[in-house]
């Protein structure tokens, strides 16, 4: 279930500037001018971060990406520059998780195919006063992960690109970036063990405060950069709380493409947080940095903090389960389904609107307190022709879904409503 406690993201983060303007924190492959002079020349770095060339498609039903290892079944999965996107209308039918064919696959290279018997994770920092002395690694073996307490969520991880088509579709607003409708997220059954047990086990000093997991996928570089490993630090208070060092998936150990032999699961925080691959972890009693949390993955433009805003939990979205564009028949009823989630908290209602107003949609009852909640509503398109579908909910914390979202550079965080096209035939 998705944790209760709540973070002021905004605090950690002025704290975690403060610090490093002072020179009292650190971060590789992070300029002290990053921090001074973020703004527009941040957002013309991410761009470049996204000129990849889009991948060569076959036509027949699977398809095949160079950088992802599963096939991408046609109906399930929509390659889109190295990454892939859930098809909604696969999600009909289907129970709470998302099968792991169908799962939208996020790469910043490509899938790397490591070996169970020789992966260690590491720990590593100033935050630990582990054996022998502190500063000293801590490792663990995939074996010594396996014999710890094990746990098993459903947790839902989301690109916070998820939604950026819709800036630019909907708004007239384009940003750079993948440019994902709705499937970029996904809940799956993720087990493992705790982040906090293996952080206890290694000894933790009373002052840490980040704690930074580092992928074994390779370097990320971009516009002649290398950025190094994919990493991000997280607050040492949800680093102890909810995440998860998760080995399988959906039952079955976590596929290559998934983070195999281990991955990070942050509940609810945008996606990038969800390192996969995880080889190295450092603690750390100084705020750290990289460029996930500088030049990517914060709120800039107009009206938004000089440094740019942090971003962690998702906002609101709802989809439906069906094709874009839908074909449907006419003057007969028929059951339209969907799914709504929030990063910061369950769902509480959900309403649709077929072209008359809004009204409530009919909740899974199921599915209540969970990351996610599936519902249904009926409706007869009274005529052939073409129709709107839109879907809203509100979280447990009252936040809801605007008509228009918030612009941010980057495209991250869209929560607007979203248009969803049908003709009825
Ligand atoms: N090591 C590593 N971890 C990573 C990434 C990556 O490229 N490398 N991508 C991140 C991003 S941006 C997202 S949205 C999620 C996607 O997880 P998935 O591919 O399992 O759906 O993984 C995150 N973890
Ligand atoms: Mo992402």
């Amino acid at each position: 279930m998705p944790s209760t406690l709540s973070y002021d993201e905004a605090d950690h983060d002025a704290r975690r500037a403060r610090q490093w303007l002072s020179g009292r924190a650190r971060g590789t492959g992070v300029s002290r001018t990053d921090l001074v002079e973020l703004g527009a020349a941040m957002s013309a770095l991410a761009a470049a971060a996204d000129e990849r060339g889009p991948v060569a498609l076959a036509a027949d039903p699977v398809g095949v990406d160079p950088g992802i290892v599963k096939p991408l079944a046609a109906e399930m999965l929509t390659p889109l520059d190295g990454n892939a996107e859930m098809r909604w209308e696969s999600m009909a039918g289907q129970g709470y998780v998302v099968p792991t064919d169908r799962f939208f696959v996020r790469n910043h290279t490509r899938t790397p195919r490591l070996d169970a018997a020789t992966w260690r994770l590491r720990l590593h920092g100033d935050g630990l006063r582990g054996a022998p002395t502190r500063d000293a690694p801590v490792e663990f073996g995939y074996d010594d992960l396996r014999a710890l307490p094990a746990v098993e969520i459903p947790a839902l991880v989301e690109c916070a690109g998820n939604g950026r088509h819709f800036f630019a579709a909907q708004q007239g607003t384009p940003t750079p970036g993948v440019d994902w409708r709705l499937g970029g997220v996904g809940v799956a059954r993720w087990r493992g063990v705790r982040l906090a047990t293996v952080l206890r086990q290694a000894g933790l000093t009373a002052d840490v405060v980040d704690v930074m997991p580092e992928g074994l996928d390779p370097e990320y570089v971009t516009g002649g950069v290398n950025l190094g490993r994919v990493r991000r630090p997280l607050p040492i208070r949800k680093a102890l709380d909810d995440v998860l060092l998760a080995y399988e998936m959906n039952g079955a150990p976590l596929p290559p493409d998934h983070g195999f032999p281990v991955r990070v699961v942050v509940p609810g925080w945008i996606g990038i947080s969800s390192v996969k691959w995880v080889g190295a972890v450092e603690v750390s009693t100084t705020p750290l940095f990289s460029p996930w949390n500088t030049r990517f993955y914060r709120m800039f433009g107009p009206g938004r903090p000089v440094g740019g805003g942090p971003v962690e939990a998702q906002p609101v979205k709802s989809a439906f389960e069906l094709p874009w564009a839908a074909r449907l028949p006419s003057g007969t009823e028929v059951t339209l389904t969907g799914r709504s989630w929030s990063g910061a908290g369950p769902i509480d209602r959900v309403e649709v609107c077929t072209g008359d107003g809004w009204r409530p949609a009919e909740l899974v009852e199921a599915d209540r307190g969970g990351p996610w909640q599936r519902w249904r509503a009926r409706w007869r398109p009274p005529t052939p022709g073409r129709w709107t579908l839109r879907a809203r909910a509100v979280d447990v914390t009252g936040a809801g879904q605007p008509e228009r979202a918030r612009h941010n550079d980057l495209g991250y965080l869209f929560d607007g409503v979203v248009r969803h096209p049908v003709t009825a035939v």
